[in-house]
């Protein structure tokens, strides 16, 4: 399988996130990357789709916000990647706001996203990365793209659960096909699910870990599907035959749209042993995965989410990849 990466999504660092009324290390960390690349081979760098593929589903005000975050952080006298603290709630007026802790609260929807100096860079090759295997998956094959940082948590006009820029929602687009998008990270796709709502020709399925016990809390329970998305969230402690029993489902009902493509949202922290998540799939269960999806036989983009178990990360991705 053609797999693609660029090395300017590394400078992304983030040190710390801030959760449960502390900061912890980073767990969308470099060492990711690592673990990853030694597994997987060979990977070709992207050319450059310029902005018009990002632009046709995130708002301009937002991409312009995430090229300068980080130096009116500076600007403002702060050190360290900025974070934001105050967040406007659901329903308040739009106001021209200036100040950028204002903003930060305005773009991003909880405090575990931190904007570096080179968090633009690194999220505009991850988003090119994507579009790059896109490519070649338009060709017939299938292909994997290495993003990082993630992207199914980023919304049109919101960044959050360490993703910017949504990959997987900006190739389904830019495909202009009808499009199936099945999100099985640990985590609810819900940037994608937001951004792709009534969208005609995409289909969005996603398997994650029931939000009445999981990040991210406010999208993707059961009551929640309906038009062209379906969710199936799923008690922590899944393991494979339960895992996936949903997900024939979720790739049955993803077949009713007729779809010429399929864009895979990959999380490997759905892995027993994933330091922030709690399903319990083996990594021998990610070829058994990837089977069943293969089946469907359609082109496949699989564009990489999370996966935090550094140690057996690279396996479970190559094991997944070897699946198809
Ligand atoms: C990103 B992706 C850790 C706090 C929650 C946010 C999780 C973002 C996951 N207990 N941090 O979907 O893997
Ligand atoms: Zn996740």
């Amino acid at each position: 399988m053609r797999c693609f990466w660029d090395e300017r999504q590394r400078a992304h660092a983030p040190a710390v996130e801030f959760f449960n009324g502390a900061l912890h290390p980073a767990a969308e960390h470099d060492g990711r990357v690592d673990s990853i690349l030694a597994a997987i081979g060979r990977t070709e760098a992207p050319a450059d789709h310029g902005m018009a593929p990002l632009l046709a589903v995130h708002d301009t005000g937002y991409l312009d916000f995430l090229q300068r975050a980080h130096r009116d952080w500076l600007a403002a006298g702060r050190t360290g990647e900025a974070l934001p603290y105050a967040f406007p709630v659901v329903g308040r007026r739009p106001l021209r706001l200036g100040r950028i802790d204002a903003e930060l609260g305005r773009y991003a929807y909880d405090t575990t996203t931190p904007i570096g100096p080179a968090s633009w860079e690194a999220a505009y090759w991850g988003a090119q990365t994507a579009l790059a295997a896109l490519g070649a998956v338009r060709g017939g094959d299938h292909a994997f793209a290495f993003c990082r940082p993630p992207g199914h948590h980023a919304g049109a006009d919101y960044c959050g659960g360490y993703s910017y820029l949504n990959n997987a929602a900006i190739c389904a687009v830019a495909a202009g096909k009808r499009v199936a998008v099945l999100d099985i990270d640990y985590h609810h796709g819900n940037g994608t699910q937001d951004m792709l709502a009534g969208r005609e020709g995409i289909r969005f399925a996603s398997l994650h870990a029931d939000p009445a016990t999981d990040y991210p809390f406010y999208w993707g329970h059961a009551d929640e599907s309906g038009g062209n998305f379906l969710n199936l969230p799923l008690p922590r402690g899944t393991a494979f035959d339960a895992y996936d029993a949903a997900l024939v489902r979720a790739l049955g009902w993803l077949a009713e749209g007729s779809p010429e493509l399929l864009v895979i949202s990959f999380g490997a922290d759905t892995y027993v042993g994933d330091p922030i998540s709690h399903f319990a799939l083996d990594t021998p269960d990610y070829a058994r995965l990837a089977r069943r999806i293969a089946a469907i036989g359609l082109p496949t983009l699989i564009v990489m989410e999370g996966g935090y178990a550094v140690h057996a990360l690279g396996d479970n991705v190559a094991t997944f990849l070897g699946g198809f």
